[in-house]
């Protein structure tokens, strides 16, 4: 059973490889399509712009396809960055991104910091078969960085019950709360009768 990812992005597709492998689906990525150019993201939704990604990489590889959008929404800024988040700073910069964020909120107190994480899935077949799920985690807005591990603005994330970033989480502890987890959670759940309709 081979599912393709649709993503460039490297930190997405090895938390889904480290959720999707142990459940028997063998897994590629547009690392392994390199003639695949840029797909314009020029949807308004987070499930429209999933749908544009995972309807493009289906046709072009007859397989079944797994695309994923997702966007932090900050309540201090109406929740921006929102389908935006990745070219916020202009490129997609993960630094500069997260630069621009502690910037924008320089001047909001510790208590009025909270934001969403959003996710959504879209899997599509190449006969159009489609499914979409999505999910959320909250958190609150550090003022510095914090961690290591995950990527984009994982340091600057902090979920208060856990007292960690989700920088300072395993690709593990992660995916066992996060806004994609939560989102796979749900796919896996109708996973197997959308697989065989
Ligand atoms: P693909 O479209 O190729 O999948 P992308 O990184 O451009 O990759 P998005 O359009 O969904 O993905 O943009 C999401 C933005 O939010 C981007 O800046 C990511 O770094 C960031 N992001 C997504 N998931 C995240 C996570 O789990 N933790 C921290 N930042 C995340
Ligand atoms: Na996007």
């Amino acid at each position: 059973d081979t599912l393709v990812i649709a993503t460039r992005n490297r930190g997405k597709a090895r938390e889904f490889t480290e959720m999707l492998t142990p459940k028997g689906i063998t897994i590629k990525t547009l690392a392994d399509y390199p003639e695949i150019g840029e797909i314009k993201e020029n949807g308004k939704t987070f499930e429209e712009n999933a749908t544009l990604k995972a309807e493009a990489i289906a046709s072009h590889t007859q397989l079944p396809v797994l695309a994923d959008d997702s966007g932090l929404e900050v309540a201090a800024l109406n929740g921006d960055p929102g389908i935006y988040s990745a070219r916020y700073a202009g490129d997609h910069d993960d630094a500069a991104n997260n630069a621009k964020l502690l910037n924008k909120l320089a001047a909001v107190p510790a208590d009025h910091r909270q934001a969403v994480f959003h996710t959504t899935l879209v899997l599509v077949k190449p006969n159009g078969d489609k499914l979409v799920v999505d999910g959320e985690v909250q958190g609150v807005i550090l003022t510095a960085p914090r961690g290591e591990n995950g990527f984009g603005y994982d340091p600057l994330f902090y979920i208060p019950s856990k007292k960690k970033t989700m920088a300072e989480m395993t690709d593990h502890e992660k995916n066992a709360i996060s806004h994609r987890g939560r989102a796979a959670e749900k796919m896996m759940a109708q996973f197997d009768s959308w697989w065989e309709a």
